[in-house]
């Protein structure tokens, strides 16, 4: 049996004495959702692009890319955030659309 110099005690003894330094430390992170963009066919190509360029920080091409997607597929995944920052971006594209008179709708979903 071997004993820890500081503590006297056996390191392997089992007991529950050290249990209190092994509590996980608390950091989860938090829960993520996915903003989408649905297609309709009325909403200009030029407009999505605009609106992913400004909202989403992507680059023209970028933007072209998943515009053409979701004009091909019916809907995609834009951007993952946490659930503040997806509900402004999904409440600024709204927004625009609204206010431009298009149909584009822009929803979120938690990812899981
Ligand atoms: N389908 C539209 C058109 O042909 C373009 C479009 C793309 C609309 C993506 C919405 O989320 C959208 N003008």
């Amino acid at each position: 049996m071997h004993l820890d110099p500081i503590t006297m005690e056996d390191p392997q003894d089992g007991d529950d004495t050290d249990l209190l330094t092994k509590v996980k430390p608390k950091t989860k992170r938090p829960p993520l959702y996915k903003v989408m963009l649905l297609n309709d066919d009325f909403t200009p190509m030029e407009f999505v692009v605009h609106v992913l360029e400004r909202f989403f920080g992507l680059s023209h091409a970028q933007s072209f890319e998943i515009m053409l997607t979701v004009h091909q597929k019916g809907l995609a995944v834009v951007g993952v955030f946490t659930h503040e920052i997806a509900e402004t971006k999904v409440a600024q594209v709204m927004d625009l659309a609204r206010r431009e008179q298009h149909p584009l709708q822009c929803t979120m979903e938690k990812e899981e």
